[in-house]
């Protein structure tokens, strides 16, 4: 299990419609096409769509991963993640407690941020398939992100955590991936780098 779960955390795509300049499913379709290993879809903050639009947009977008076979993973969302089906969830340090999470979902790919080793120290880490840890560099995506923690921390963290799954996130690009996976990461999960890019095969490609 960890080591398909160390794969799929690779090229780990992450989107809302709020991320999109254009149609989300033509955003997905084409990252799908081009290799990503996961998707998540993180449907929050300023612009973003709740309740029937946010559950239709759910339902194209888990359909397209089924079609591609990408694991589709839900942010946040534990009636989203069962309505739609999901592979799993994904949770911040102020969402829903792991273990709830965990308790819904013994069988689901269980996520979970950390952005700091204070909040590393008090996370059930035994309960979660994963970390995305970061921001490793600095992020317009996510308004109330944490401070950088650059690439230092996520080789500290990997000597702590010799099997541990672990992606990077925040601020990562076709320039920077390779220092965040040299520094001890299975992948890096990406917003911008796709959503605002004009050539999406080619980023996918070179992450
Ligand atoms: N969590 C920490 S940084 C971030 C999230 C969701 C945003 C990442 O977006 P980008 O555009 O890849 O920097
Ligand atoms: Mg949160």
């Amino acid at each position: 299990m960890t080591l398909l779960i160390r794969e799929s955390m690779r090229k780990y795509f992450i989107m809302g419609s709020q991320n999109c300049d254009y149609d989300p499913t033509d955003i997905l379709e084409s990252a799908a096409k081009a290799g990503i290993t996961a998707f998540q879809f993180r449907e929050k903050g300023e612009g973003s769509l709740t309740g029937k639009a946010k559950l239709e947009l759910g339902g194209q977008l888990r359909k397209i991963c089924r079609e591609y076979q990408v694991p589709f993973i839900v942010n946040d969302d534990v009636e989203l993640g069962k309505s739609l089906d999901a592979d799993g969830i994904h949770v911040g340090q102020d969402d829903q407690a792991v273990k709830t999470i965990r308790a819904l979902f013994p069988d689901k790919i269980v996520g979970l941020s950390v952005s700091n080793s204070r909040e590393v120290a008090d996370s059930p880490l035994s309960l979660v398939d994963y970390v995305g840890a970061g921001p490793v560099f600095a992020t317009s995506s996510k308004w109330d992100a944490k401070e950088a923690v650059g690439v230092e921390w996520i080789a500290t963290l990997r000597e702590q955590f010799p099997t541990l799954p672990i992606v990077g996130i925040g601020g990562i690009t076709t320039q920077n991936a390779a220092s965040v996976i040299e520094a001890g990461a299975d992948g890096v999960s990406v917003i911008s780098a796709i959503t605002k890019s004009k050539n999406i095969n080619e980023v996918v490609q070179s992450l």
